[in-house]
């Protein structure tokens, strides 16, 4: 399957990082837009970027094709994996009349995004067959962190998709139909992310939430049938949750240091990686499931209105 190949060639893309020097100044305020995973891009980068000092926004391509309240800011960075997605377009048109400065990221050559942007990154060598998107959300949401600081995310990477092989290959996954994925701040979105893949590639049940949000209502549907995937941040309260779903009967997969699937700490720059167990997880699912992870049911490559 495409989708495995292009899971399996992160290492190999991530090694083509320090080709790129795209910088974020902590004078601009900066408006990500996007689609499905695209969208949760934006999301993670608005996260970290806030933290770390710098200011951000993210809305959906929808959101501003269709509402004119927004946020005032300096440069509009439009990521789309396809470079077609029509609210993207959409919203890259509006942004430019209204004289934000546009930057589109895709991994399509020729798309029709690089027509509406002032300036592109076009990463061509990430470009995908499969509808889902995975191995270039991980290259592009690098590039992007790496306009903050420069991480060393090559190094880690092999590794990290050897471990989550071995732990992901030895559950038994026809045990689970619902997946619930939980982070904070970025790794929020990585359960976003996550829950999209679930969904996507293995048609399943999903949910995301804040771990300590999962006690206020969403944990009555847990049973022995639910897979929780825990984004930790390694707090104590994270792993009292955890022991508290798995007294209920449901499982827990912990990604973080020191964890089941060990991804370094990296204060949040980490958030690529961790992206590369549950793509796997996804995949496998699929798999498991009797169905073509390359082209899911329902959905085609670039969404057209
Ligand atoms: C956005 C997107 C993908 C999703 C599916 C439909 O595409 O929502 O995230 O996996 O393929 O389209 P794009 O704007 O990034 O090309």
């Amino acid at each position: 399957h495409y989708t495995l190949d292009e899971i399996k060639r992160v290492p190999n893309l991530l090694n083509k990082l320090n080709e790129f020097d795209f910088s974020f100044s902590k004078e601009k305020k900066y408006l990500f837009v996007g689609c499905g995973s695209s969208y949760n891009i934006g999301f993670i980068m608005k996260e970290i970027l806030n933290k770390n000092g710098y200011k951000a926004k993210v809305l959906t391509g929808g959101h501003i094709m269709l509402f004119d309240d927004i946020p005032d800011s300096d440069v509009a960075i439009l990521i789309t994996r396809t470079g077609e997605s029509t609210e993207t377009i959409q919203a890259a048109k509006k942004l430019r009349q209204k004289g934000m400065k546009t930057i589109g990221i895709t991994s399509s050559k020729n798309s029709s995004i690089t027509q509406q942007c002032e300036e592109n990154i076009t990463l061509d060598f990430a470009e995908e067959k499969s509808v889902v998107m995975t191995g270039s959300f991980v290259f592009i949401l690098a590039m992007l962190l790496n306009g903050i600081v420069k991480n060393d995310y090559y190094n880690y990477s092999e590794k990290i998709l050897e471990d989550s092989e071995k732990i992901i290959d030895h559950l038994t996954l026809e045990k689970y139909e619902h997946f619930v994925f939980l982070g904070y701040d970025e790794n929020y979105g990585i359960s976003k992310e996550g829950a999209l893949k679930l969904q996507e590639m293995a048609l399943q049940y999903v949910e995301y939430h804040e771990p300590l949000e999962y006690r206020h209502g969403p944990i009555s549907r847990l049973t022995e049938k639910t897979l929780v995937v825990l984004n930790s941040k390694g707090t104590k309260e994270e792993k009292k949750l955890k022991d508290d779903i798995e007294k209920l009967g449901g499982k827990v997969l912990v990604i973080s240091s020191n964890e089941q699937v060990e991804i370094p700490d990296m204060k949040g720059f980490e958030a690529p990686l961790r992206l590369i167990p549950i793509q796997y997880l996804g995949y496998k699912k699929a798999i498991q499931m009797g169905y073509n992870p390359d082209s899911p049911k329902n959905l085609s490559k670039s969404v057209k209105l």
